[in-house]
């Protein structure tokens, strides 16, 4: 008995270990939304009201955006999560997550949230990111009026060291 939970023990150390987290924001404690470059001050905020996941998430306006850059030199199996939400938003309109590998060149759609979702809920995405070594992460929101809405919460990327 004792040889079997020391090697559950093991194996859960082993797990633990396998996947890092390599950042991670859920929004809550950075209220000034440090290591986001905004598009815009007035358009970009910490937000507390309905929708976020815990104390706060980040709110996007209009035609706002912010980008984040990641550096995943000795990285494998990177594994971007991330939460998505809408308010307001017409025929057309809606909240994108995108990235680029290669500094800025080419940007890949991660995912689209469309005016059709239900307002003020989250949806959760996963997107299998390529090695690379410095990863730029965007949500951006298509909309037309300061009072078109986006909601980003809980943005994760794991890895395994190569
Ligand atoms: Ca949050
Ligand atoms: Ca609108």
């Amino acid at each position: 008995m004792k040889k079997i939970i020391m090697v559950l023990f093991a194996l859960v150390f082993a797990m633990s270990i396998y996947s890092l987290t390599i950042v991670e924001d859920k929004f809550d404690d950075n209220t000034s939304l440090t290591g986001w470059k905004r598009s815009s001050t007035t358009n970009t905020a910490s937000y507390t009201g309905t929708p976020k996941v815990g104390d706060a998430c980040l709110q996007l306006k209009y035609n706002a955006n912010v980008i984040t850059y990641v550096k995943l030199t000795g990285f494998k199996n990177i594994v971007l999560t991330y939460k998505m939400a809408k308010n307001s938003l017409e025929t057309g309109e809606k909240v994108v997550c995108e990235y680029s590998t290669n500094g800025g060149s080419t940007w890949t759609t991660a995912a689209s949230l469309l005016n059709t979702a239900a307002n003020n809920t989250f949806t959760s995405y996963t997107t299998n990111i390529a090695n690379c070594t410095v990863l730029q992460l965007r949500f951006k929101i298509v909309g037309s009026a300061t009072d078109d809405y986006a909601y980003i919460d809980d943005v994760k990327i794991t890895g395994d060291l190569q």
